[in-house]
């Protein structure tokens, strides 16, 4: 049997028919090493009484579980000196952290949700990792520009790490989406789902229906529409996923198909949204477009937002093209003048 290339095969050996700059490599390396260790911490954080609240909320105004706080400090401690890291900017931390006494344009930039869905972890259900990598750009006089908020499309990766039944790393650096499995007993990543791609078209929706009622009119009348099944518009049956947890329903929408929502709604609208842009929407929205998906707010492209602070909220709609396409159209039909 032809070995299952590790994840530094496909780095390195081009699987993926990009060379990729070593210094980048080192730091895939250490994102995959904070989160094999972050999978260990989660695997025996009943023994180590690691699974419950902390006094402390974070910077987003949330209770800080403790495993929020050790998956930060893991990430910040694996990867703070990968080789021209300059910058890294996490849920769980206010400020930027700067690495590097002399920052210099093209040293990369590391945005992390160090864990994502903790609020599954009393109930041993998945959670994960997202990351996304840029570089620091060049500003005047050909200086490091000390600038973080940078468009999603200048993302040079973007990843995340799955913590199921089994761990899995899927990450793009441009080209493919490719997903890589955690080998039991070795610890190696192997490339266990190349080239992952979306379906145009899906009869499974994902989003929080609690919140109907603070929904603006064009989500309400696609979920309405989707409820309706068969006899409805649609003139098909619809299955609904909702797992409190980003990582976990992109995953499935990567494997399968389907479109995810955590719109702007009458609740968050003065937040923004729920869900961040620097480290969950943007680098989702850079996987799910490289497996022939696409993001959007419901107006614009999550990857063309210029950003205006590194922990802004945004509504986040991606997946299955034509589903995201439909929506963004009750948007626009919503919002014509009269
Ligand atoms: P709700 C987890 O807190 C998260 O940021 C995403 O992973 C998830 O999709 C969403 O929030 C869940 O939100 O309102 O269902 O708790």
């Amino acid at each position: 049997m032809t070995e299952i290339p590790s994840l530094r095969r496909f780095l390195t050996v081009g699987y993926n028919k990009k060379q990729i700059d070593s210094d980048l490599v080192f730091l895939l390396e250490d994102v995959a090493s904070a989160c094999r260790v972050i999978a260990n911490h989660i695997r025996n954080g009943a023994f180590e009484g690691k699974l419950g609240a902390t006094d402390d909320t974070n910077v987003q105004g949330e209770t800080q579980k403790e495993l929020d706080v050790i998956a930060n400090e893991e990430f910040v401690r694996i990867c703070a000196h990968s080789p021209r890291l300059a910058a890294l900017v996490s849920e769980e931390v206010d400020e930027v952290i700067w690495s590097k006494d002399e920052v210099e344009a093209g040293d990369y930039m590391l945005y992390f949700d160090p864990l994502d869905g903790s609020s599954n972890l009393d109930v041993n259900l998945s959670v994960g990792s997202i990351f996304a990598i840029m570089q620091v750009p060049e500003g005047s006089a050909g200086q490091a520009s000390r600038d973080v908020l940078r468009k999603g499309l200048d993302q040079v990766c973007a990843g995340y790490a799955m913590y199921g039944p089994s761990t899995m790393l899927v990450l793009t650096t441009g080209q493919s989406v490719d997903g890589f499995t955690c080998q039991h007993g070795t610890g190696d990543f192997r490339l266990t789902h190349p080239a992952m791609t979306i379906p145009e078209e899906t009869a499974e929706f994902a989003i929080n229906a609690s919140r109907y009622g603070f929904w603006d009119a064009p989500v309400q009348r696609y979920f309405d529409e989707c409820i309706a099944g068969k006899d409805g518009p649609r003139g098909k049956a619809f299955n609904m996923r909702w797992t409190a947890s980003m990582v976990a329903d992109v995953h499935r929408i990567l494997t399968r198909g389907g479109v995810f929502l955590y719109p702007a709604d009458a609740a968050n609208r003065e937040a923004g949204g729920k869900l961040r842009l620097m480290y969950e929407a943007n680098p989702m929205a850079m996987l799910v477009e490289n497996a022939g998906g696409a993001a959007s707010t419901g107006f614009e492209r999550i990857l063309d937002l210029k950003p205006t602070g590194h922990h802004q909220r945004v509504p986040v709609i991606l997946g299955s093209k034509a589903e995201v396409e439909r929506l963004i159209g009750y948007h626009q039909t919503a919002a014509a003048p009269a």
